[in-house]
């Protein structure tokens, strides 16, 4: 099926042309501001010159190679990472297409070889052992450590060795639910080492959240710490374990070890509370372990992780990527998205727990050799300055944020930015919802001082790594646009039949054909892969965003089209939220829409029905946000509240929420056809409420 599948390839590299050339002139990066009046900023010749991709040409030819022979591509950059075996013929095989079977995608599959194996190991012998891997920075001013390739991988060692000692085996799960200590990315590679699956679980989430992945999951040991500090605020994450760990046994998944990380700086020892004979203190026990470990050689096609993310249903679903595809991808867009060089210093400001921490902290970073902070705190503490405080005292090169967080700083002045000198800054970046222009152009003008690209990486956790993203050097750059598809990649935009869209148009992103950090499945429910995903557009993978494509190519992501929302870049189910509303014992019914906000990107925003009899009241309100708080995490709390004595339903019982989006949103005038609504006045009565 690969040869008739390239016809279509050809056919769309040839319509993606380069810029016309009478634009190209617009603005020259650095020599003026971008502004309101100037659409393209264009990279700097000293810029373009040292980088990767330093013209929109050598950008072509390459997304051109990289379509017509994906294989011979793919296998070129995979000789450059260690493998134990190579990988058989052929170098990757899909079923994209559910009118032809189970879908199926599989890359470099027979080849043997070991991801943090290539992290630490493979930049050891090339004589980096040395090099610092991890600049931690604590959540106080002054608190500070940090770790050489070699260190890490003594740490990582020891931690594998214990796993190993308690039974912890290939392909089993391990739950991590650890802030931003040097201990997560060590956990997490500690896990790979020995082919252990590791989930990582945000730990803002509530225990209600991590006690259903636990279940979901059934993992030997669960890898936590007593505490953190974010910011002013202590927040004892023990306890959240100890109930999650409570719940999940009386549904059946017994934990029987809990490594526990002792941090004392925000919580003591002794004042933690403690489960004998299940608990045990990290720093205690792994001392006792060799600082060096065999790694476990796992088929390029093994499970690395599984992380859940949220759907359109309530269950979140477990992501599932496996090793060598997803080494290979990472590593390249890691890479050639920030235009990556050995004596960068790079900064995610991402957790973890998402995604984002997973490529772009750990694993893309690490696998370059890259040196990274990691940054315990918060963005504002002690005060708004702080990041630009670390960038200077790491002298970090690349900076990769989100646009909430841009977003509130721009808020708080530039007063806060230009106090520091922000000299060592040379990319930027942005993840995770749609950047605004006018936030593009301060992160540019203000933070980068109009000298530094903006790379705006267009992914998602299922994709495992950047799908549409700029070049830093290679391409003029738009303000607000993702630009172009990286290499191997085939967005399409599709109307409501499935019908592929050419030129300029908008309409719904898919992505046609495999590229190797796609994810394999949802963990224990190949059906709702399918479902989901595959079948909406048959033949293509379907993101759940739209998104619009100008006359010049470049792609604008317009945000979500079905019931997620995104919040600060956090991916939110409305069904989740709604659930966690509904089970309150006096709320009758909820419908959650998303709505604008001017730093988080959306809003939650929550109609909410009441059990017969019972009053609205603010100590209600209270309770019910309480709920949400509790069964997902603070990060979900709705925003608004909004009473509704009945909710706009048509005649088969359905919740248009057409309608309470523009009530959300006070679009009064383009409420549309209520009609065919059951009961029109509804409507009005809402209306009547909003504000009260
Ligand atoms: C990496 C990550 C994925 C959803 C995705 C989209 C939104 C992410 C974006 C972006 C516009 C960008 N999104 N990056 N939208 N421009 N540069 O965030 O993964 O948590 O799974 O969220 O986030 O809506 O579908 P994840």
């Amino acid at each position: 099926t690969n040869g008739a599948r390239s016809s279509h390839r050809l056919r769309h590299v040839s319509s993606l042309a380069a810029p016309p050339p009478s634009r190209l002139n617009a603005v020259v990066l650095g020599d003026a501001l971008a502004s309101e009046e100037h659409d393209l900023v264009i990279p700097k010749p000293d810029f373009s010159a040292q980088a990767h991709f330093p013209s929109p040409a050598k950008y072509l030819d390459l997304y051109k190679q990289s379509i017509e022979d994906p294989a011979g591509f793919w296998s070129d950059i995979a000789s450059q990472f260690y493998w134990k075996q190579k990988w058989a013929s052929p170098v990757y095989s899909e079923n994209m297409d559910v009118r032809e079977g189970r879908i199926n995608i599989e890359w470099f599959k027979g080849g043997i070889t070991n991801i943090c194996y290539n992290c630490l190991d493979a930049n050891i012998a090339a004589g980096n052992g040395e090099k610092i891997a991890i600049y931690w920075e604590g959540n106080e001013l002054g608190a500070d450590a940090t770790l050489t390739y070699n260190q890490l991988l003594h740490k990582v060692c020891q931690l594998a060795n214990y796993l190993k000692d308690i039974g912890v085996r290939k392909g089993d799960a391990v739950v991590i639910y650890q802030p931003m200590l040097m201990e997560l990315p060590i956990a997490m590679l500690a896990c790979a080492r020995i082919g252990a699956v590791h989930s990582v679980v945000f730990a803002g989430f509530s225990s209600e959240s991590l006690s259903q992945r636990i279940v979901d999951c059934k993992p030997k040991v669960v890898l936590t710490c007593n505490a953190v500090k974010r910011g002013p605020k202590v927040i004892n994450l023990k306890d959240i374990v100890d109930a999650a760990l409570a719940e999940s046994a009386k549904n059946g998944t017994v934990v029987d070890v809990c490594l526990t990380y002792a941090n004392e700086s925000a919580l003591t020892k002794e004042s933690t509370k403690w489960v004998e004979g299940r608990d045990i203190w990290w720093q205690d026990i792994l001392s006792k372990y060799p600082n060096s470990c065999d790694v476990e050689w796992v088929d390029a096609e093994d499970p690395l992780f599984l992380l859940y993310t949220s759907g359109s249903t309530g269950k979140p679903k477990g992501v599932l990527h496996t090793t060598g595809g997803y080494m290979v991808y990472t590593a390249t867009t890691f890479k050639y998205a920030f235009d990556y060089k050995p004596s960068d210093v790079y900064w995610c400001t991402a957790d973890c727990g998402w995604i984002t921490g997973h490529s772009y902290v750990t694993y893309g970073p690490m696998l370059n050799g890259a040196t990274v902070v990691v940054f315990e705190g918060a963005p504002n503490y002690p005060d708004s300055g702080r990041c630009w405080d670390i960038v200077d005292k790491y002298k970090v090169s690349i900076f990769y944020t989100a646009p909430t967080l841009v977003r509130s700083l721009m808020r708080e002045g530039d007063e806060f930015v230009t106090r520091y000198s922000r000299k060592s800054l040379r990319v930027l970046g942005s993840v995770g919802e749609p950047i605004n222009p006018s936030a593009w152009r301060w992160f540019f003008n203000v933070v980068g001082d109009s000298r530094c690209p903006i790379s705006d990486t267009w992914w998602q956790t299922e994709t495992g790594g950047f799908l549409i993203t700029p070049l830093p050097g290679a391409w003029p750059q738009k303000p607000g646009s993702a630009t172009f598809p990286f290499f191997g990649v085939q967005p399409v935009i599709v109307d409501e039949k499935g019908a592929e869209l050419e030129g300029e148009c908008s309409g719904y992103l898919c992505v046609k054909s495999s590229w190797p950090g796609a994810f394999r499945t949802l963990y224990g429910d190949h059906e709702r892969y399918e479902t989901t995903y595959f079948s909406a557009f048959p033949g293509y993978y379907f993101s759940g965003d739209g998104c619009s494509r100008d006359k010049d190519g470049y792609h604008w992501l317009t945000g979500r089209v079905d019931d997620v929302i995104n919040v600060s870049g956090h991916r939110i189910g409305t069904a989740e939220v709604e659930s966690a509303l509904v089970s309150h014992p006096q709320c009758a019914e909820a419908a959650v829409v998303g709505v604008e906000h001017e730093v988080k990107g959306q809003g939650i925003y929550a109609f909410v029905t009441l059990v017969e009899g019972v009053p609205y009241s603010d100590d209600l309100r209270k309770s019910l946000i309480m709920n949400v708080r509790k069964q997902i995490g603070a990060f979900a709390a709705p925003d608004k509240i909004h009473w509704a004595p009945g909710l706009p339903k048509t005649r088969s019982g359905k919740i248009m929420r057409r309608i309470l989006r523009k009530i959300a949103s006070r679009q009064l005038d383009e409420l549309g056809d209520t009609s065919t609504l059951a009961e029109p006045g509804v409507v009005d009565q809402l209306i009547a409420l909003a504000d009260s």
